[in-house]
């Protein structure tokens, strides 16, 4: 049998720490809440996790502003708490991937304060440049046009060193500087600390934001903008985004994971965030036969809609197939901490059919916390907004809506927290979109997700050919197969409206009818209750052995293939013998 390294095999699932589980009341989640719930991802067979930043910080940017890249925020517990995390993990076999904030610390990071005393070795630990000249009422004026991607000058002036430093994020946030060796053995220190602790892999943040060029050219205007003069989208990042030393500096951090995976026998592993197109982002998986990073991560499915088409679906699943290099393996993101929910931006029903897609497409599903539940962005008024870009900027920038917690179960704060008040608000819809109502619901989200994490244990899943099978406005469906075991059909109506379509027609490999694996929570009790009828249909089919579609009266439901009819924005996974 052929065998996978442990992150093509499962799901990775993204944890937000300050949203998953308080465990002392103090409205925040942290280590001890997290190990807590350790079994809730033996409940999903869920193995990979991914954890948001959890060191020291002053939370100007909810803790991608470090003050020491080795320790643990005392809000998040201690190191004792960090060791038993990973003791415990380990114990479940489940692997850890971290958040590495590598482009920037913290204004309050003990370099950045020597670096502006001038103290050594950290003069030059940050990107600092003198005033271009003085404005007429004497203010420096920048060095250049350069803007920070939350809004205007990437420069902010230090009084006390005179010069201007540098920062792609907030003032709060100066860059490091990549260009000095000792800044890059540093953060190599840090790699190997965490790698001495257990962890299996980095997720590098803001990757594309590593190097700036150092001539500190103005950078030009770009094309068609409706940005203003201030916003980041304003200028084309040619000298600020996505520069040939990152990936030097990529194939550094490659080596020293490449080591400790030799040493531990188990693959260390590379996640890149970088938000550019798809041709720049598939450059960090690295060239056909050299390995850069395992994941760079695709967040194409952002670009899905209410009204998204079968054939955006197509051309979103298809760039990223295309583009990447031979030999290389694709991922999926659906939502994530600093983008709205899944189903909030394309309805409940939508959301759970998209599910269906990426949890069975080749590659890897990169899930959200709460995303198997269909959790959605919760609206949050001014005075409780806690996300530092939307309170500079405004209000619609807020990623808090995202960030809220977790819903365990009915009982106070979801059973968050005990607290009087969370951190952020607990959505309201919590007494009913819970994991505790879910789980007695086999229809439920939670139940589908369960479902397909075990799919994604099938050959033909894993191993499987993969090949759109009909799509056109309305629908979207591909198949996976693989000799002598069960084939799959994944067909999604992305409609607004009924659908009824002739698959045998179109594809004349696919049987007339194949089982019901799974459908839409709104659509499986309607389905599954017309079962016998359904069943009658199919008398003739002789293969009964599929226990993931058996209904209530345990027998399998099976649909038409030659007239297959989908409701709207319905999903369904079907099974077939080949
Ligand atoms: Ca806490
Ligand atoms: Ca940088």
């Amino acid at each position: 049998m052929m065998s996978l390294e442990w992150w093509k095999r499962n799901v990775i699932y993204h944890i937000y720490i300050p949203s998953f589980k308080d465990s002392n009341n103090d409205g925040i989640g942290d280590f001890q809440g997290l190990i807590s719930k350790l079994d809730y991802f033996k409940e999903l067979r869920v193995y990979n996790l991914l954890l948001s930043p959890f060191y020291p910080s002053p939370m100007k940017d909810n803790g991608y502003d470090i003050t020491c890249f080795t320790d643990i925020d005392p809000m998040f517990g201690t190191m004792n708490d960090f060791n038993t995390f990973m003791n415990e993990v380990q114990e479940r076999k489940l692997n850890v991937i971290i958040d590495f904030v590598a482009n920037h610390t913290s204004d309050q990071h003990p370099w950045f304060i020597k670096s502006i005393n001038q103290e050594e070795p950290f003069s030059d630990f940050y990107i600092w440049v003198d005033a271009k000249s003085e404005s007429a009422d004497a203010r420096p004026i920048p060095p250049n046009n350069w803007l920070s991607v939350f809004g205007g000058s990437a420069w902010t002036w230090n009084e006390k060193r005179k010069q201007f430093y540098f920062h792609q994020f907030l003032p709060e946030q100066p860059d490091l500087n990549y260009h000095n060796p000792r800044v890059r053995s540093e953060m190599k220190e840090v790699l190997s600390f965490w790698l001495e602790k257990g962890v299996d892999g980095f997720r590098i943040d803001a990757a594309s934001h590593l190097f700036e060029d150092e001539r500190l050219l103005d950078e030009p205007l770009a094309k068609q903008t409706k940005a203003k003069k201030n916003e980041y989208g304003y200028l084309n990042h040619i000298y600020t985004k996505g520069q040939p030393e990152t990936f030097q500096l990529l194939k550094e951090w490659r080596a020293l994971l490449d080591n400790f995976s030799k040493r531990d026998e188990k693959p260390k592993i590379l996640l890149i965030e970088g938000m550019e197109e798809v041709e720049d982002v598939i450059h960090y998986y690295g060239p056909p036969h050299e390995k850069i990073a395992e994941i760079p991560m695709n967040f194409q499915f952002y670009k899905v809609t209410h009204s998204s088409t079968g054939i955006d679906v197509q051309e979103i699943v298809d760039e990223w197939l295309k583009k990447m290099p031979k030999g290389k393996f694709p991922n999926y993101v659906m939502s994530s901490h600093d983008f709205p929910r899944v189903a909030t931006r394309v309805g409940s029903t939508l959301a759970s059919s998209l599910q269906m897609i990426m949890m069975l497409l080749p590659g890897i599903p990169i899930c959200y916390y709460g995303d198997e539940l269909g959790m959605e962005n919760c609206v949050i008024c001014p005075e409780e907004m806690r996300d530092s870009f939307a309170l500079r900027t405004k209000p619609s920038n807020s990623r808090d809506p995202m960030r809220t917690p977790m819903q365990w179960d009915s009982s106070k704060n979801a059973g968050f927290s005990d607290c009087d008040k969370p951190w952020l608000p607990v959505h309201a819809n919590y007494i009913n979109q819970n994991v505790e109502v879910k789980r007695a619901n086999p229809f439920s989200s939670l139940e589908n997700f369960k479902k397909l994490v075990k799919l994604r244990r099938e050959p033909s899943i894993l191993f499987g050919t993969f090949d759109y099978a009909f799509v056109d406005s309305n629908i979207f469906s591909f198949t996976r197969s693989i000799v002598g075991a069960k084939s799959f059909l994944i067909v999604v109506n992305m409609s607004d409206g009924e659908t009824l379509i002739n698959l045998n027609a179109r594809i004349q490999s696919l049987p007339v009818a194949a089982y019901l694996v799974l459908t839409n929570p709104k659509y499986s009790t309607r389905l599954f209750t017309q079962a016998d009828e359904l069943f009658d249909y199919t008398q003739s089919s002789t293969s009964a052995e599929n226990t993931l579609s058996r209904n209530t009266t345990g027998r399998p439901v099976m649909v038409p293939l030659n007239n297959l009819y989908l409701q709207p924005k319905q999903g369904m996974v079907l099974s077939y013998d080949t």
